[in-house]
């Protein structure tokens, strides 16, 4: 079957609630992908930061066939010898004393967003049920009616009520606004480090470390939700250390299984963590062997190779390189390690028709919010892929269309 032929499928029998680039992809390997009618394309989006150790991993690829012919699942109603290692390896990786594995993104916010209202009842003592969860605009978090229930995206929310309850937003990029939030109810204050879908975001410098120092103050947790960010994509493990953050909930995905596999994780010290008695929370798949044995392998890819240094180093010269071809139609070129967005003005006609002409040019990125492209290649990306993809991306930025 070709192209047309798959996607006249999916059209017919898939809900449509996506809008996707019109490749129809077969396989992948490194920071390549290729589609059904034999075409080799540049994944410049990484599966929004899954794929930081690239398509295909062989060691994390031999670790998932392994563990599979093992034992898969055992659900937590008895034990397994891989989460222990992974629980084990997080810790030190990452200087949390404790970690919950999920599976989604959005399970592990919610995740987080539960153990931050106990720790409020329990700990902080705020009348039960009064708890507030700061949250702010422009965010994303994922698809449950709780994470839309502070999103401030109307595509997002506006069908779906009605909304949960205890969530107050303030505007990104703003301590003052944070603290004026602030009441003796407050649990915590939930932010990603940048915004992701919200265009790559990045906030004025300082804003991180005000916050923290606000919630220390105050006593109201930070909780950064690095699913996006996390583990090496914008040249530090956790993007927050850019400004020696340390939150005291840290919530990871995505990369933690290099794309072979749901797995997500809440990061915490046992005083947070450790409030979690048995029965309050689950998943039948959180923390099932394959998850983390895969899981242990990407993390271990991570370490192995170097990827964080590599997303710092490669990230400064992909972007400098990105601000470099200086199209009039380019807002602005800005970024961290290796996720890099590039705004595009108003008058340029939406990011859309530019990563349609990248794709053309076997290379694949997605606009987000209208007038952003991310760049987010996997991080073993190297230069020469870079110095490759250059010259189609300086043809495409350059080009006024009709
Ligand atoms: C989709 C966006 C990115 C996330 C942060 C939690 C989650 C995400 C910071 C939820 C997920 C996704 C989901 C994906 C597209 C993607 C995305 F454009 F929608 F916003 F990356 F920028 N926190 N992000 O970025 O994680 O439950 O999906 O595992 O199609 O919805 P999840």
């Amino acid at each position: 079957m070709n192209t047309q032929e798959f996607i006249q499928i999916e059209e017919e029998y898939g809900a449509h609630n996506y809008h996707p680039l019109d490749v129809v992809i077969t396989r992948g390997e490194g920071v390549w992908v290729y589609d059904v009618d034999g075409r080799k394309y540049l994944d410049c989006l990484s599966a929004y930061s899954a794929l930081n150790q690239g398509h295909v991993h062989p060691e994390i690829l031999a670790a998932l066939v392994e563990q599979a012919g093992k034992v898969t699942l055992t659900s937590r109603a008895f034990r397994n010898d891989q989460l222990p290692l992974l629980y084990k390896e997080l810790s030190e990786l990452t200087g949390y004393g404790m970690s919950l594995p999920m599976n989604s993104g959005a399970e592990a916010v919610e995740t987080a967003l539960k153990i931050a209202r106990k720790w409020a009842y329990q700990v902080k003592k705020v009348p039960r049920h009064q708890a507030e969860i700061i949250t702010a605009a422009g965010n994303f978090h994922g698809r449950t009616i709780s994470t839309i229930s502070f999103s401030t995206e109307p595509l997002y929310r506006d069908d779906f009520g009605p909304f949960t309850p205890g969530f107050v937003t303030v505007p990104y990029g703003d301590a003052e606004a944070v603290a004026k939030a602030i009441t003796p109810n407050t649990a915590a204050v939930l932010l990603e480090p940048i915004q992701g879908e919200g265009g790559v975001i990045i906030p004025p410098a300082g804003y991180l470390k005000k916050v923290a120092e606000l919630c220390k103050q105050n006593n109201v947790l930070f909780i950064a939700d690095e699913i996006q960010t996390g583990l090496g994509r914008t040249g530090k493990l956790f993007a927050a250390q850019h400004e020696d953050v340390r939150p005291d909930v840290t919530v990871i995905g995505k990369a933690l299984a290099g794309g072979f596999y749901p797995v997500s994780a809440v990061l915490a010290d046992k005083e947070i963590l450790g409030l979690f008695t048995p029965g309050e929370h689950g998943s039948t798949f959180g923390g099932n062997p394959l998850a983390a044995a895969v899981a242990r392998a990407a993390l271990r890819v991570i370490v192995e190779e170097n990827l964080v240094q590599r997303a710092a180093e490669l990230g400064e010269y992909f972007a400098e390189q990105l601000a470099e071809i200086g199209s009039p139609l380019v807002k602005e070129v800005r970024g961290r390690g290796l996720l890099i967005g590039v705004e595009m003005k108003k008058e340029a006609g939406g990011a859309r028709r530019f990563c349609e002409a990248l794709q053309k040019r076997g290379i694949l990125a997605k606009e987000t919010h209208e007038h952003v492209i991310r760049f987010a290649p996997p991080l073993v990306i190297d230069k020469a892929t870079i110095d490759w993809a250059l010259p189609s991306i300086r043809a495409v930025l350059n080009d006024r269309g009709a």
